[in-house]
């Protein structure tokens, strides 16, 4: 018999249970009112300048100016001149939870362009595959065959990849399979993977970055029988967020721009949007949460925590479900990387707040 991917630590499924039945007792509307603003953050760039302090990330509309640290390259290289400081927003936007949409309805995507207001006022240029940024959750069963059809109405070329998903090549977005302008492309998509968190973003030979930076991104959720037996939170308890950060040229629209140096070093900006909302907040219920957690961002690297060093579960990576539950205290995500993690706010008092935050 195949393993389960997901094997379950009994401590686990009791705590899970007991918190349900509380939480039903609770009944629903005096369960939810407290807040988790869900990033709040700083930097992590090449250069290891002085590391943040936690206190910080409380104070609303601080300017955060440090520099993180070092993933890797030694600390030889200095910080990009600009964008490299994450501005603190003052967590008044409600999280947006993008549109669900089963893969089994056919969906069309239709890449275009838009405006929104991203910072303030002012409408920003954006691309998306819906209405507004981004694009809708499309979820599929393993074992069944998803069709997608992509319009292009960007006025450039684009495709579709779908990473991590395994499909077939000629279906997968190679960066020379170009979708032209004003055509469509129907993306026949076998989904053999296990349940997961996967997502699918344009791939175009040379303009992926600048196209999901503006905007073009969207998760993929697979369900299998595997994990449906594992009655893991779900529904309103089920949040996906992709995590992206975005530079702004002095006309107020976005700037992706990389000089010769930030071709080499990843180019990053100050503002850390979720799922397209600048510094939002989510109310939660006091009950277990699973998150799926996307690295939309280019280059910039988070090592999550929570605002109050609360321990986490790491439930799943980049293509499946893992074995069993990891404690955590911090989880590292690289651009394109994906976690699943469980969080229990049953142990917070209905008013607290906590943020998610990106430690140096
Ligand atoms: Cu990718």
């Amino acid at each position: 018999m195949e393993k389960t991917p997901f094997d379950l630590d009994q401590r686990h499924v009791s705590q899970w249970e007991s918190n349900n039945l509380e939480y039903s007792r609770l009944g629903f509307a005096s369960a939810t009112s407290y807040v988790f603003p869900c990033l709040s953050g700083e930097i992590l760039t090449m250069h290891d300048i002085k590391p943040l302090a936690l206190g910080l990330l409380a104070s609303s509309r601080a300017i955060l100016t440090l520099v993180g640290i070092v993933f890797g390259l030694g600390g030889c290289v200095e910080p990009p001149a600009s964008g490299t400081a994450i501005i603190e927003g003052s967590f008044e936007q409600p999280l947006v939870v993008p549109q669900v949409v089963a893969g089994s309805t056919h969906p069309t995507l239709v890449a275009h362009e838009t405006d929104v207001a991203l910072l303030n006022d002012r409408r920003t240029k954006v691309y998306g595959y819906h209405a507004g940024i981004l694009g809708p959750t499309i979820t599929a069963n393993t074992g069944y065959t998803v069709r997608v059809r992509l319009e292009n109405k960007l006025g450039r070329k684009t495709n579709v990849h779908w990473h991590g998903v395994n499909v077939p090549p000629e279906m997968d977005g190679h960066p020379e399979q170009e979708v032209a302008p004003g055509s469509t492309f129907e993306f026949v998509l076998p989904i053999e993977v296990r349940a997961g968190t996967y997502w699918y973003h344009p791939h175009p030979h040379g303009l992926t970055a600048h196209q999901v930076v503006h905007g073009l991104a969207g998760f993929f959720i697979v369900h299998d029988d595997e994990e449906a037996a594992l009655g893991l939170p779900s529904g309103e308890q089920d949040v996906a967020f992709v995590i992206q950060d975005k530079r702004f040229a002095s006309d107020g629209e976005l700037a992706y721009a990389p000089n010769a140096e930030e071709v080499m070093s990843g180019y990053f900006g100050p503002y850390l949007f979720v799922n397209g909302v600048y510094s939002p907040v989510r109310s939660v219920a006091t009950r277990w949460y699973r998150m799926r957690i996307l690295n939309g961002s280019t280059a910039r690297v988070y090592n999550l925590a929570l605002s109050d060093g609360a321990a986490f579960y790491v439930i799943g990576s980049d293509g499946r479900l893992i074995e069993r539950p990891e404690s955590v205290d911090t989880l590292l995500l690289a651009p394109g990387e994906r976690a699943e993690v469980l969080v229990n706010f049953s142990s917070y008092p209905v008013g607290a707040g906590v943020y998610l935050v990106s430690l140096p």
